[in-house]
């Protein structure tokens, strides 16, 4: 591991007030799901993957559907995210690795509604979390009331692994929530079907124009404001700020 490199990627997060960072195998991403594409030649051997939490007075304000404080929220996340992994980007490219910013929100395909590289699954691997009744990557302090941002890169950074722990235990609250009747008893029940064909419901909502709804992250009870659930034990969880 370059602890002065990881000194510096804290210093760089710690600026840009984000609480939470994992360095993902993406030798583990790749065999751990075959299924998701690869669309890169040559491999890079870790990823970066890094989280901005969302607020609760955001996710409050919703009633039965997305709003308009919650798609300036999305919009100022992912844009807060980008410019993070660009500028984690140019300190590993500084240092003389190589490094390649994943967007925190691009579909190279409007059918196949697939990215370049899954964050929540590079998540996964980096041992931020579990898969959650909805899907989503679920973390012991943040719940799944996050956004994902991933950097690509062959710096000597030490990877996490899977968390041993975790799940969501006998909670519902989600799959009570969902206006789409997506989320099951377990993840391997979620409906993606049903979500998207929500989301673009919700997309026709004047002025939304975007497949966005937020009222499952909403549901979480893990990651509310004040939330101080210890981070697991995971050699691979890098927490920045004493959240
Ligand atoms: C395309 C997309 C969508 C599409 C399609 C969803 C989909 N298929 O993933 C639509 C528009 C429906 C969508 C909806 C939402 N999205 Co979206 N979406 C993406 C995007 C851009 C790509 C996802 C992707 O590659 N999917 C392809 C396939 C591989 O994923 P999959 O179908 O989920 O995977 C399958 C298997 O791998 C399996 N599985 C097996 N093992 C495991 C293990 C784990 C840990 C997981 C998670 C899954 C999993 O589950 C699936 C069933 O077949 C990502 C950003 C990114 N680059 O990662 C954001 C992203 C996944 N979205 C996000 C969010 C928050 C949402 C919404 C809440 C909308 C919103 N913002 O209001 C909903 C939630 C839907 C849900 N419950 O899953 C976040 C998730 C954060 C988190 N905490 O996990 C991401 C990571 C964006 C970000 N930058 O943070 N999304
Ligand atoms: S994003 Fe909305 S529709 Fe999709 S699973 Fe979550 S609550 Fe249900
Ligand atoms: S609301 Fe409950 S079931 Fe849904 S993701 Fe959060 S902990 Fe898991």
């Amino acid at each position: 591991m370059d602890t002065l490199l990881a000194g510096e990627i804290v210093a760089l997060l710690e600026r840009r007030s984000i609480p939470l960072w994992a360095v993902a195998d993406l030798a583990l991403y790749r065999t751990t799901f075959p299924e998701l594409p690869w669309p890169f030649p040559g491999q890079l051997p870790r990823a970066v993957v890094v989280v901005a939490p969302m607020l609760s007075g955001v996710l409050d304000s919703l009633e039965g559907k997305p709003n308009l404080a919650y798609l300036h929220h999305y919009r100022q996340l992912n844009n807060l995210l980008d410019r993070v992994a660009y500028e984690a980007s140019l300190l590993l490219e500084r240092k003389g690795f190589s490094a390649l910013p994943i967007a925190a929100s691009q579909t190279l395909d409007s059918e196949d509604l697939t990215a370049h590289v899954s964050h929540r699954h590079l998540g996964y691997c980096a041992g931020m979390g579990w898969r959650g009744k909805n899907n989503l990557l679920v973390n012991p302090r943040f719940g799944c009331r996050f956004r994902l941002v991933s950097v690509l890169t062959d710096a000597p950074l030490d990877a996490g692994r899977p968390l041993g722990g975790g799940g969501c235990g006998a909670c519902t609250l989600c799959r009570d929530a969902c206006p789409a009747g997506a989320i099951g008893d377990c993840a391997t029940q979620f409906r993606l079907d049903l979500c998207h064909a929500q989301l673009s419901e919700f997309r026709k909502i004047p002025r939304l124009g975007q497949r966005i709804c937020g009222l499952c992250q909403k549901a979480c009870p893990r990651g509310g404001r004040g939330s101080t659930e210890p981070l697991e034990e995971s050699a691979a969880v890098n927490p920045v700020l004493p959240w």
